[in-house]
């Protein structure tokens, strides 16, 4: 039994020593199926050449000076009363899509703003200025998740009216936007069912910082061995409080969950609150 993960098979995982060089790597106990840890030292990742006390000063710092910009962006957002969602998920299972259908059905009733993110190209704003809401594109080059201070920038170029919502889709990455908060009052991790339903065991990070897990593409399952609720169980090992709503942005199936998820959102957060959102 393996005594990093208690994981019963035998493999090859990091290693501390106890005698001063502070650093980790692969041990090999040579003896069945092989796997790798490199994110059990004290900083959690693995970078060559850097000590683990480095990574965690870096991170530290890092993370410290991105805490305080999003402590900014929420300040402005609660003053202007604007409910902000940050919509996090691997490329492509649809969050651009989501948002499209969303902004029409806000449409006339509740005021909507997007920041969009993309290590390139304008594609997404374009298609969310197409539904007539006013639209940020932010490109990251090669960044991988938007940042507090990107979003902060962006937040002086758009129109943010009371009691709106803003709506943040993070770069497609189920891995670094986990580690940067924005200043959201909730964040939505959308899964798709052709993803495979492990994915909330494999990237726990995002999924346990959650508040509402999406299921979209439900259209698709005929066609793909996915199973919904080994999806949500999985989801709930990780984070036990994360709601969840299954949707198809393609055929608009469940679509008035999430509206009236939304709408509970919004009113929780008019009134000043910053809980998990209605049930
Ligand atoms: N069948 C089906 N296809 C969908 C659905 N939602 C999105 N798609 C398709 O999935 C593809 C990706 O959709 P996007 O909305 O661009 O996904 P995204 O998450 O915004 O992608 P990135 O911004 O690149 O991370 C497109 O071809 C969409 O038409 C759905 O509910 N059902
Ligand atoms: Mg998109």
């Amino acid at each position: 039994m393996c005594t990093v993960c208690g994981c019963g098979t035998s493999h090859v995982h990091e290693h501390k020593h106890d005698d001063g060089p502070d650093h980790v790597h692969g041990h090999d106990h040579g003896d069945g199926t092989a796997h790798v840890h490199f994110g059990e030292g004290d900083a959690g990742l693995s970078v060559p050449g850097m000590s683990q006390s480095r990574l965690i000063r870096l991170e530290a710092d890092i993370l410290g000076k991105n805490d305080a910009y999003a402590e900014r962006n929420r300040t402005l957002l609660a003053e202007k009363g604007v409910l902000a969602l940050n919509l996090v998920s691997s490329p492509g299972s649809g969050k651009t899509s989501l948002l499209v259908e969303t902004l029409k059905r806000l449409a006339g009733k509740t005021p909507a703003a997007v920041i969009e993110g993309d290590q390139q190209t304008s594609n997404d704003a374009d298609r969310i200025r197409e539904t007539g809401a006013p639209a940020i594109q932010i490109n990251t080059g090669k960044g991988c998740h938007l940042d507090a201070h990107m979003v902060g920038h962006a937040l002086e170029k758009l129109p943010l009216e009371p009691a709106g919502i803003l709506f943040i889709e993070n770069v497609g990455n189920l891995v670094c936007p986990a580690g940067f908060d924005l200043g959201e009052a909730f964040k939505v991790v959308i899964l798709s069912v052709t993803e495979g339903e492990d994915k909330p065991l494999k990237y726990p990070d995002i999924f346990a910082k959650a508040d509402l897990m999406i299921l979209n593409k439900t259209d698709l399952l005929p066609h793909v061995d996915f199973c919904v609720g080994a999806a949500v169980a999985n989801a709930r090992r990780v984070n036990s409080r994360i709601k969840v709503l299954q949707v198809s942005a393609r055929t608009g199936e469940g679509l008035e969950g999430w509206m009236s998820w939304l709408e509970g959102a919004r009113t929780l957060r008019s009134a000043g609150s910053t809980g998990i959102a209605a049930e």
